[in-house]
């Protein structure tokens, strides 16, 4: 229910599946692969699946033009009444491919005005477009944030590339988490709805998420999901190959307790592919491929 929560921003909430768990069990959201580069390394991602910001590594998505993601929106909110949240999360990161995914957006805003519209980002380049995301009236925006700590950034990131110039180490790492906090400042300014992921990965940044979660909390960040590093060597990440584990439940668990308090936890989240259809934990995705979609018209 609504409780303490003011009223523009339960708005914002009430059917938005995952910044509110009772919402996830009664509205459905789809992603439209629409972005395909990226701008960054994670040593959790394998370039040949989804992003594994939001996405759980193993399956390719089918990569979209902004008009075929429109023409897919309009046949999905036909088909599946209680999609409200249309949100473009990869495979690649969706900043990076700013006229695909502000043309889809600008498209969809016409064709389905009742959908809200949702983005996911790695956040470097953030702070150049936080007027054009108020602009298309995206109310709801996850940046993944990992680190607040250049030396452990480095850890996890390789290499940025930012300004046509590609940095490595620490100052790569300095630089995204900059433009992450940045960006993530400007957002709540003008009352945009922000989440925070996290990806939690044992031995390197598991101890350092609640300074995080007190940096994003501190920042106006609505919402936090901290999510369990997949890892197996078979999904050829750098992480995988080096033998690098994932959470179990439990540490998951007493890491999201001991934030809980700071902030609101997310704990339902399904690290959805970067063109999932449904409620979450449901995956529809099969039903509306390109070639089902033309079928239909
Ligand atoms: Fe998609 Fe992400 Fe928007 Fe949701 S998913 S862009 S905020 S509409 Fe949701 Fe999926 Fe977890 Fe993401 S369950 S991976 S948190
Ligand atoms: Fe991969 Fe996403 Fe990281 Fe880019 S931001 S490297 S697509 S996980």
């Amino acid at each position: 229910g609504q409780g303490d929560m003011p009223t523009e921003i339960w708005e914002k909430v009430k059917n938005h599946p995952c910044y509110s768990e009772e919402a996830h069990h009664h509205y459905a959201r789809m992603h439209v692969a629409v972005a395909p580069a990226c701008n960054i390394q994670c040593n959790y991602c394998n370039r040949k699946y989804d992003c594994a910001n939001e996405s759980r590594p193993g399956v390719v998505s089918e990569r979209l033009t902004p008009e075929q993601a429109a023409k897919k929106v309009v046949a999905v909110a036909s088909t599946i009444p209680q999609m409200t949240v249309l949100g473009i999360a990869g495979p690649g990161d969706p900043l990076a491919n700013p006229e695909k995914t502000f043309k889809t957006f600008e498209l969809i805003s016409k064709m389905a005005p009742d959908i809200k519209l949702c983005l996911s980002t790695n956040g470097l380049t953030l702070p150049d477009h936080v007027d054009t995301i108020a602009r298309y009236n995206v109310d709801h925006v996850t940046i993944t944030i990992n680190m607040v700590d250049p030396e452990i950034g480095a850890q996890i990131y390789p290499w940025v590339f930012y300004k046509h110039k590609r940095y490595t180490g620490v100052e790569a790492a300095r630089i995204l988490t900059d433009r992450q906090l940045q960006g993530l400042e400007m957002l709540t300014e003008r009352g945009i709805l922000c989440k925070i992921n996290s990806v939690m990965i044992p031995g390197i940044n598991d101890q350092h998420l609640v300074e995080v979660n007190r940096a994003v909390k501190s920042r106006g960040a609505f919402l936090h999901n901290i999510m369990p590093l997949i890892s197996a060597p078979e999904h050829g990440t750098v992480f995988g190959l080096n033998g690098q584990r994932g959470p179990s439940a439990q540490e998951l668990k007493a890491l999201q307790d001991s934030c809980e308090g700071e902030m609101n936890m997310m704990r339902h989240c399904r690290q959805c592919r970067a063109d999932a259809v449904g409620l979450l934990g449901e995956d529809r995705s099969a039903e509306f491929t390109t070639d089902k979609i033309m079928e239909m018209e």
